[in-house]
């Protein structure tokens, strides 16, 4: 049958249900009943969509790290030293338990007991099941998210959601696309439905549950509109199913302009899209990613990145910021690097969070730009699905109409080629199928001509590289010195 974007049935989610909590051990201890009553006990200052809804009236911008390891207490020590230094927690969960590899998952444990320190790039919540995550939830007393890269994240979402955790990322485009070679997207958006119709379920028992599609994706020069337009049909996708507070995220490009307008447009489509395919009654945020590209090794060079990112996240008014680390050349961080670089972070938004940035055309022609592409694309998606944006999604991303830059996944068709301008602003090179208007092809090109003739050389596959590189050796621009 035909994928669709339609509330999964009560009765075939029951059914399917029963199946998910098999998949090890712990899903048996997993009650949907206890976990309403446990998410209805938390007090609000541990809800996520509470603390959203307060700084966006408050026009705050709120720091979240990234952070996992294996063990419950060193977990819940990582986090404990981290909370005074951010507003909302995570729970980075580990490679394997992505993968749904959960034998690996438990020898991974086993061998973090023995050396002492975690041998896991994160937390493996499956296999701490229901009392173990519990355990962190009840420690901390900011609301804590389940942050992971999962195509299927049905029994991780049945786990988490039922121990306190009021916040879930992910997507079936966001979470395939970018982190699986091999997974079918129709697989993934229809287990990304589960988790959603989830979700939709404690919603319908009055438990909020903040769901954030994965903005970034590749996080290799990524143009705004491409993720501006996933983030839009996962919103839409979590809708459908009953979720009812949606952060929309994007991830910083390197131009001022351009990462203004982007999250400035992603607010405004985001509510023209949910309002116009009839939803009303949600929860609109949006979170702004610190550079997700590759990183100065020099520490203090990586500061410089973090601090330009949160700066930024703070002017465009940004809900949120998701704060990386001195570390992000070489790994996973230590707690230490980690609180630095939400220090810096702080700071950093601190020192503008009370300016306005004044009216500019270049933002609004920016704004404009992104909203043209946007639509562009999501009406040619409507129309391969003949009104239905899940149908439409599987034959946009066949046909390339919907193209993720560098990102591995088979079910990407890989054409769409994007080069920085001499502003810094990521344009389009190549389009390959995507249905850009000509005008707007025309005006990318242009800008692009602009840089090579700048730089005297023509535009090629080297000046993807070089822009690739660029920032991990110092500069925005990939141009020769
Ligand atoms: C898509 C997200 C990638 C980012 C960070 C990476 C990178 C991954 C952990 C982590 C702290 C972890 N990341 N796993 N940061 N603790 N267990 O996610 O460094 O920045």
């Amino acid at each position: 049958m035909e994928l669709r974007n339609k509330r999964i049935d009560d009765k075939i989610f029951d059914e399917e249900r029963a199946g998910v909590l098999q998949g090890w051990p712990t899903g048996k201890d997993v009650s949907f009943e206890q976990g309403v009553r446990y998410q209805h006990g938390l007090p609000e200052a541990k809800r996520f969509s509470s603390v959203l809804l307060n700084a966006k009236r408050a026009g705050r911008t709120l720091f979240q790290p990234r952070a996992g390891v294996a063990l419950i207490k060193e977990h819940i020590n990582l986090l404990t030293y981290l909370e005074s230094a951010c507003d909302l927690l995570p729970t980075t969960i580990d490679a394997y338990t992505r993968l749904n590899r959960y034998e690996e998952a438990a020898v991974g444990i086993r061998k973090s007991e023995v050396a002492k320190t975690s041998l896991l790039n994160g937390f493996p919540a499956v296999n701490h099941g229901v009392n173990g995550c519990k355990q962190v939830v009840e420690a901390l007393s900011k609301p804590v998210q389940v942050r992971h890269g999962t195509p299927d994240a049905r029994l991780l979402a049945e786990i988490t959601l039922a121990s306190g955790f009021t916040a879930f990322e992910g997507g079936g485009i966001s979470y395939n696309v970018p982190y699986a070679k091999k997974v079918p997207l129709e697989r993934s958006i229809r287990h990304w439905q589960y988790c959603d119709r989830l979700i939709g379920r404690y919603e319908e028992e009055g438990v909020r549950i903040n769901r954030e599609p994965f903005g970034p994706l590749s996080g290799t020069l990524v143009p705004p509109f491409v993720s501006h337009c996933v983030a839009i049909i996962e919103g839409l996708l979590a809708l459908e199913q009953g979720a009812r507070c949606i952060t929309l995220g994007y991830g910083q490009a390197g131009n001022m302009v351009q990462d203004i307008a982007a999250i400035r447009s992603l607010k405004e489509l985001g509510e023209e899209y949910f309002s116009a395919a009839g939803y009303d009654n949600y929860e609109l945020s949006t979170v702004f990613h610190q550079w997700m590209g590759g990183f100065p090794e020099n520490e203090s060079m990586a500061y410089s990145v973090i601090c330009w990112g949160a700066a930024l996240a703070s002017l465009a008014d940004a809900t949120k910021v998701i704060v990386k680390t001195p570390h992000e050349a070489s790994g996973v961080p230590t707690k230490e690097a980690n609180r630095q670089g939400l220090e810096a972070t702080k700071q950093a938004v601190n020192m503008v969070r009370d300016q306005q940035l004044a009216n500019s055309t270049e933002i609004d022609n920016e704004v404009e730009l992104i909203k043209r592409e946007v639509r562009a694309v999501l009406s040619k998606v409507f129309e391969l699905g003949r009104g239905d944006v899940a149908a439409g999604t599987i034959r946009a991303f066949e046909a390339g109409v919907l193209d993720v830059p560098f990102a591995p996944a088979a079910c990407n068709f890989g054409k769409l080629l994007p080069i920085r301008d001499r502003y810094g602003a990521v344009r389009v090179f190549n389009a390959g199928n995507v249905p850009l208007p000509d005008d707007v092809l025309c005006y990318h090109r242009a800008r692009i001509d602009e840089r090579a003739k700048e730089e005297k050389r023509a535009a090629s596959f080297k000046m993807v590289v070089d822009d690739i590189y660029a920032i991990s050796k110092g500069r925005l621009v990939g141009s020769p010195e």
